[in-house]
């Protein structure tokens, strides 16, 4: 049997109707896991249910707000009863607010925090006890160049990345003697429809002068696309894994290695 096989494991994915969620699911329904997905909204979940039942994936979906602790507490619940303790968890729902930092107020701040660290530690508490009782775990945070680098305008985004990269470390640390990993997934930049503002085509018919940047600095010179997160992610959930712990996994075209171009 393969060291990346997920037979038999229920894989909790947050936030995974599209995008990088999506793709991560899909990969793990290939690797042999069910797949269970929740959504902010019943529209985003019947559509999600769509786009797995296309893939020949049978998938569960819920609706679930992940900063709402009773509702998290009750998903799992839910989750457990129905089909089983979780395996995996993907903390992988995300927003973030382009808006310079003097002109962002601060409700602004705290909802992009609360999505992007808050609703993760949230969902690993709720998780957490059934996968200490059942003797092993997985936990993917999913990070961002932003939890290491800052650029104008993230402010909250890279406050928030950058410690859900130390919430990982934390959780690697607290549980680690439990046989649960926690390891972080950083994602270059993705062409996904958080992205779609950077890569909009301009009045001229030029490509965006975002979009061009990444490119320069991106050794791959390409955007990801959501599939390239597929096998990191399937490593961190499979038992290839499993002494690896506390890791943010880089999967960016090499971005994070390079100065980029002299001008
Ligand atoms: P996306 O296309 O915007 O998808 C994010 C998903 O999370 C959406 O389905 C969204 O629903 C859902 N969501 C948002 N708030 C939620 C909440 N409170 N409860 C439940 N679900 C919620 O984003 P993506 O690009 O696939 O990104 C996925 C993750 O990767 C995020 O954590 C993001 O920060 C991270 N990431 C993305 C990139 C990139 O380049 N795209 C790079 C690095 C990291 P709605 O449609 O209702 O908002
Ligand atoms: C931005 C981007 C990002 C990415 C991503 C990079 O405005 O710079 O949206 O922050 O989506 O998280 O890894």
């Amino acid at each position: 049997m393969s060291q990346f096989d997920l037979s038999g494991k229920i894989a909790l994915v947050t936030g995974a109707s599209y995008g990088i969620g999506f793709a991560i699911a899909k990969a793990f329904s290939r690797a042999g896991a069910t797949i269970v997905f929740n959504d902010i909204r019943q529209e985003l979940v019947d559509r999600g249910l769509a786009a797995y039942e296309a893939e020949g994936i049978k998938a569960h979906g819920y609706v679930c707000d992940v900063t709402d602790e009773g509702a998290v507490n009750a998903l799992v619940k839910k989750i457990e009863e129905e089909i089983g303790v979780i395996d995996i968890l993907v903390n992988n729902a995300g927003i973030i607010k382009r808006i310079p930092m003097c002109k962002m107020t601060a409700e602004e701040f705290r909802q992009v925090v609360d999505v992007d660290l808050n609703a993760p530690f949230i969902v690993a508490k709720a998780v957490i006890p059934s996968m200490i009782q059942k003797g092993h775990g997985k936990i993917i945070n999913i990070c961002s160049m932003m939890s290491e680098l800052g650029r104008e305008t993230v402010s909250a985004y890279a406050a928030a990345k950058g410690g859900l990269k130390m919430l990982t470390r934390n959780i690697a640390s607290e549980y680690g003697a439990y046989n649960i990993q926690c390891n972080g997934i950083g994602p270059g930049y993705i062409a996904t429809p958080q992205t779609a503002p950077l890569r909009e085509i301009q009045p001229d018919g030029s490509r965006h002068p975002f979009d061009q940047f990444i490119i320069a600095k991106t050794p791959a010179a390409r955007w990801g696309t959501p599939e390239d997160l597929g096998g990191p992610a399937v490593f961190l959930a499979s038992e290839a894994s499993d002494f690896v712990n506390g890791h943010i996994l880089y999967v960016d075209g090499g971005i994070l290695a390079y100065i980029g171009k002299q001008p």
